[in-house]
């Protein structure tokens, strides 16, 4: 039994120094490394960064960070090979309107991508945030049932592997807003169990390992409890979980206050616990982990199509000084029950 604990990484901050009383110090980079296993560029391996334009490839921030992740013993999870949104798509295929002139490009950019990294990245979100969401893309890809353009980038994307000799390598769906289950057929967590249940049951089966939840949520987000429930399900369809971008921000321009910050340890430990819980929970990957460099905080220089001010302080385990948080050692707690042995041994 062993589940990973990852971060998600903005590589230019992997050679920055801060000033301690001991002098100047990477402290990004070594509490990255010591407390962490898995390690997700945040935008380094989106199409948008890899591939800006039709002429353009950029491949060296993402290679950097692989390094970094390979010399301090992390594997890498990569984020993502198909963001089928408008705004996370190079304009170079929004102004594509022949649908098989769009499906070779995006063939082609996935194929690519996979090679690129070959075995050295271990799991990929190979699509992310496709169901529910309108756009070019689906219009011109999306067929009968609406998800064949995402079927189609994890067959692409399978075969491939499959081709290099990487059969481990494995491929999620990854979403946000999925954790809690409802009674609301179309909820976006109903929709996803839905396309998934129909890619497992197809004939070939469409090559999907895994569900990434994403878990952005407040204090009054999804709790371990009812995350397992819509896990479980998706689990019966021969599927793994994982959580793949959790933070948990204490509301909107909220102070510190401790009485926030054990609720946030709590509600940490609840999600972690519930991953150690599941055989078929791989680990739990936090989106960033010093409240220094969130997304939620500010409006985010290093986007690619970013999401603008979002002013959300202290949703990560390590607060700006990179000292650890009461949400630290609920997540730590957690973990332990992994190697405690339970009542039955
Ligand atoms: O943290 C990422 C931020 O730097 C980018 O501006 C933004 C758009 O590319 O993406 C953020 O990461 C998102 C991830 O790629 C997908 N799930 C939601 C994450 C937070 O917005």
């Amino acid at each position: 039994l062993k589940k990973t604990i990852g971060a998600a990484v903005v590589g230019r901050h992997l050679s920055s120094v801060e000033q301690t009383p001991s002098g100047p110090a990477p402290l990004y980079a070594q509490t990255l490394a010591r407390e962490f296993n898995v390690l997700v560029p945040a935008n380094e391996m989106k199409p948008k960064s890899v591939h800006p334009t039709a002429e353009e490839w950029n491949f060296a921030a993402a290679d950097a960070m692989v390094a970094f992740a390979e010399q301090h013993g992390m594997a890498v999870h990569g984020h993502t090979l198909f963001w089928p949104q408008d705004r996370h798509t190079q304009e170079f295929l929004l102004a594509i309107n022949d649908p098989a002139a769009l499906q070779a490009q995006i063939v082609a950019q996935t194929r690519a991508m996979v090679r690129h990294f070959g075995g050295r990245v271990r799991v990929w979100d190979a699509v992310n945030e496709a169901v529910g969401r309108p756009g070019h893309v689906r219009r011109l890809l999306g067929g009968a049932t609406g998800y064949e353009h995402v079927a189609l980038a994890f067959r692409v994307a399978r075969d491939e592997l499959d081709k290099l000799g990487h059969r481990n390598v494995k491929l999620l769906y990854n979403d946000n807003n999925i954790e809690r289950p409802s009674s609301d057929p179309k909820a976006r967590v109903n929709l996803v169990y839905g396309m998934l249940k129909d890619f497992a049951t197809r004939t070939p089966r469409v090559p999907v390992d895994g569900v990434g939840f994403q878990y952005h949520i407040g204090l009054g987000g999804a709790t371990g409890a009812e995350w397992r429930e819509t896990a479980q399900r998706l689990i019966d369809l021969g599927l793994t979980v994982s959580v793949t971008e959790l933070d948990i921000n204490l509301g909107r321009d909220e102070v510190k206050s401790p009485e926030l910050l054990r609720a946030q340890r709590d509600k940490y430990f609840g999600i972690v616990q519930a991953c150690m819980q599941l055989p078929a929970c791989t680990g739990v990957t936090t989106w960033g982990f010093t409240d220094k460099h969130t997304w939620l905080k500010a409006f985010d220089p290093d986007g690619v199509g970013s999401d603008g001010p979002n002013p959300y302080p202290a949703p990560l385990l390590f607060d700006e000084s990179y000292a650890k948080k009461p949400a630290y050692y609920g997540v730590l707690r957690a973990l332990r029950l992994l190697s405690t042995p339970g009542p039955t041994g």
